[in-house]
């Protein structure tokens, strides 16, 4: 096993690796910016150094300097979470080149895998589905007019280097192309270093559908079922879940075994994610993440699989603790990613102190964060504050819980996105599972209930703070949420 892990992250995801590295009695190194003095993740870690300013070119995604405090600090092992350094190629090979094992894939499967055109390639060539395109990459207009009036419009032109849906157009008919080529290659240049771009068939609105993998050095490879993630804006995601609600049981087996073979055959070797579109009951493959993703708690509540601990069992050389014939999915569990951001603000991020926070719990309830009561949401990174996950045993008990456990959870001193989850956990389209990648902006309702939600807490929330004094401000908002919530004592004193 390892003997010190540095995590290479901050936030949630740091506190969540820590919380492994411990049960595992492996002490585990914080390494964070000036930002991140006062987080969480900082003290809950056996060591912490301070590497550089907020700005994350300097701390976070600062390779040497992070590797020289892994050498230093004597970590043989550094985990990078998710974002950052995370599906970094350069980065892989040089904690190689440093004799530090990085828990990930090799730099080589690393590298192969951000070539969008190669996965394609690679996964096709394996048997797994993928979106009707290009095998190489477009070029010259004439190449492209070509490609595309075989594969028919809409088509949709992607960057090869890309991914998460950076620079993408969308092209109708025949008449944009080539200004849609010139325009797609020039972003790819500037966002990705290259202007290689590939044309695929364009899917009007699909469900974003995951498969989690894990595969050893002794060559066992398996699934953990599937992850739906379409509730997600400009490519956030923001509610995730497992099962999806679509997927049946054969197709489960069917596609997971495909996934299973195709990254048998690049010689895979650590967790990872194969995204695919899903369309009128078909799979489209989109591209692997060779990462953990902050979606992995929903597969852990279902298949009762510490993904992270598999995580540093691969890295360690160690087979994985579990075969395919013993994961089973047992029930539905439901991720709500908490944000700061206004949701009435076009999901503007909304840093600042929590100047109270009380998470939810009870039975089925998880909560990752890296936050506490007091804590100042640094304006530098991503605002999300934690992810509240439940399990249930069907997915109705799951979407009763979240409604529930959102109605417990008190943030206060920011906005946040509570109230847009506690739209969507009464939206009737997604109550039935009828969800694609374009859910949010189609549902146009859910702004004005966020609204209305908001208003009945103010309102009650006035009446009770002048009840209780200024003090309890924090538990007059709680009780005030509850109180919306059930809808009872509106207009009664009586609480
Ligand atoms: C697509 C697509 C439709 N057709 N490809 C965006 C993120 C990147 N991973 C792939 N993306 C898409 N690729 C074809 N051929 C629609 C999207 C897409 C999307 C995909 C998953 C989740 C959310 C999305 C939102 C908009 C567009």
């Amino acid at each position: 096993m390892l003997k010190k892990i540095l995590i290479a992250n901050r936030g949630e995801i740091a506190v969540r690796v820590m919380r492994a590295c411990r049960e595992l009695d492996i002490p585990c190194v914080a390494v964070y910016s000036e930002a991140d003095r006062d987080a969480l993740f900082v003290r809950y870690a056996d060591e912490a150094y301070c590497i550089g300013p907020a700005r994350a070119s300097e701390s976070y995604l600062n390779i040497e300097k992070i590797i020289k405090t892994a050498l230093e600090k004597g970590a043989d092992a550094i985990h990078p979470g998710y974002g950052f350094l995370a599906e970094n190629s350069e980065f892989a090979a040089a904690t190689k080149a440093a004799g530090v094992r990085l828990i990930g894939p090799s730099s080589r499967v690393m590298a192969l895998m951000g070539d969008k055109v190669a996965a394609r390639n690679v996964m096709a060539k394996a048997g797994v589905p993928v979106v009707p395109g290009t095998d190489c990459c477009i070029t010259d207009p004439d190449q492209a007019l070509k490609t595309a009036s075989k594969i028919g419009y809409p088509v949709i032109i992607k960057p090869s280097g890309g991914g998460g849906g950076i620079g993408m157009t969308v092209v109708p008919d025949e008449k944009g192309l080539t200004d849609a080529l010139k325009d797609t290659q020039k972003i790819a240049a500037n966002t990705f270093g290259v202007d290689d771009v590939y044309i695929e068939k364009y899917l009007p609105n699909p469900r974003h559908i995951e498969f989690q993998i894990l595969a050893d050095s002794h060559g066992n490879a398996i699934h953990l079922g599937e992850r739906e993630c379409s509730v997600q804006r400009r490519h956030q995601k923001l509610i995730e879940e497992s099962p999806s609600p679509v997927v049946t049981q054969v197709q489960r087996e069917k596609m997971g075994n495909l996934v299973v073979g195709a990254i048998r055959s690049v010689g895979y070797e650590c967790a990872g994610t194969v995204e695919f579109l899903y369309s009128e009951g078909e799979f489209y493959f989109l591209e692997i993440n060779a990462r953990i993703q902050v979606e992995h708690p929903v597969t852990e509540m279902v298949t009762g699989v510490d993904i992270v601990k598999e995580q540093i069992r691969i890295a360690s050389g160690l087979p994985l603790s579990v075969s395919q014939e013993e994961i089973q999915m047992h029930g539905n569990a439901i991720e709500c990613r908490i944000n700061a951001e206004d949701p009435l603000n076009d999901f503007e991020p909304t840093p600042g102190k929590l100047t109270g926070y009380h998470s939810p719990g009870g039975t089925g309830i998880r909560v990752d964060s890296g936050v506490y009561s007091g804590f100042t949401v640094p304006p530098y990174y991503d605002p999300m504050i934690s992810k509240l996950i439940v399990w249930g045993k069907d997915r109705k008990e799951a979407m009763d819980r979240m409604r529930r456990a959102l109605y417990e959870y008190v943030i206060a001193g920011v906005r946040t996105n509570i109230p847009f989850h506690k739209a969507v956990m009464k939206n009737s389209r997604f109550i039935r599972g009828e969800i694609g990648t374009h859910f949010i902006e189609e549902e146009t309702g859910l702004i004005e209930d966020i609204k209305d939600l908001l208003a009945q807490e103010q309102t009650l929330g006035d009446k009770l703070s002048l009840k209780s004094g200024k003090k309890a401000r924090v538990a007059a908002i709680a009780a005030s949420v509850v109180a919306s919530q059930f809808n009872k004592h509106q207009g009664t004193e009586s609480r």
